[in-house]
């Protein structure tokens, strides 16, 4: 598994760079480069790749569209550790991006990223029709804004010591973490213009993807070891965030996260033996470290 993020990696970052080169230099493209090339598993990029497997997408045109997702998520780490979000100051193993050049550029480098993702998307070297295109642009903008990503954080800094149901926790993580996951589940469906039912299936599926993923992310903030995850632990609990773990204890979180895999695996099963890589996927985001 290690082998294979560290290739699609490889190859993303390699995307990236020549995307970048060929345009023009500006001061912006250091601190943005900083946020995209410090680290990063990619395997939002792996989702990405093993659903696309199933669908018979090109590995090229899946590194295209990861390359996307990446710098999106890359801003949202940016902007997420900035003084008026979650105030961190170490991310990857090193000094956050706000912490290295200042909040206003790191507001404005994060910015430039999620634009970055649209400018790629629309690019004739993703090599798929204008009318997918313009699908996987008004999708991955419903992912990320207040009815996703944003909206999410919106929540998580929202609900802060106070106390959270359940549902309302699986709603905000669902939009914090998953809505990016359920971007990568359904972008090969919707270039293979699948129909709705398959593709609501898809976004469901990355809907418990990213909720696996908070799991996992929470369980390494309660007992993980920080050099290793290359960022504080032990905040949740400091800042009083509204985590599974808070309100069901680690044991029957852990429970949950094994229901959300078998889940999973009996919605795509039936969709060929490549369906093996997405459920050791899925057992790498449960059972990482960092
Ligand atoms: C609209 C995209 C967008 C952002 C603005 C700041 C913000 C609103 C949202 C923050 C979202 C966020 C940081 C969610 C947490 C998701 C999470 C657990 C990230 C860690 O992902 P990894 O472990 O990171 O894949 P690496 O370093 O491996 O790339």
């Amino acid at each position: 598994m290690q082998k294979e993020l560290n290739k699609i990696a490889e190859d993303t970052n390699l995307f990236l760079k020549k995307f970048i080169k060929r345009q023009k230099k500006t001061e912006l493209i250091i601190p943005m480069q900083y946020g995209l090339f410090s680290g990063g598993k990619k395997i939002r990029s792996k989702i990405l790749i093993d659903i696309g497997s199933l669908f018979n997408i090109k590995y090229g045109t899946l590194i295209t569209i990861g390359a996307a997702v990446e710098c999106i998520h890359a801003y949202s780490l940016i902007h997420d550790d900035l003084p008026c979000m979650d105030d961190d100051s170490i991310r990857r193993g090193k000094p956050a991006t706000h912490i290295k050049f200042g909040e206003s550029t790191a507001v404005l480098a994060g910015n430039s990223l999620l634009t970055m993702a649209f400018e790629i998307l629309s690019h004739k070297i993703l090599g798929i029709p204008e009318s997918s295109k313009i699908d996987l642009i008004n999708k991955i903008s419903k992912c990320t804004g207040h009815l996703g990503v944003a909206g999410g954080q919106f929540l998580d800094l929202s609900y802060e010591h106070k106390k959270i149901s359940r549902r309302k926790i699986i709603e905000m993580e669902i939009k914090k973490t998953g809505k990016l996951f359920s971007f990568c589940c359904v972008a090969p469906l919707i270039i293979k213009k699948r129909n709705k039912k398959e593709i609501k299936k898809f976004e469901n599926i990355g809907a418990d993807i990213g909720l696996l993923f908070q799991v996992a992310d929470d369980l390494i903030d309660k007992r993980g070891n920080s050099f290793i995850a290359g960022k504080k632990t032990g905040k949740d609990k400091k800042r009083g965030k509204a985590t599974l773990i808070s309100l069901l204890g680690e044991k029957n979180t852990i429970k949950y996260a094994n229901y959300l895999i078998l889940k999973i695996t009996n919605k795509i099963k039936n969709y060929g033996k490549s369906s093996k890589n997405l459920i050791e996927t899925l057992n790498y985001i449960l059972n990482r470290n960092k």
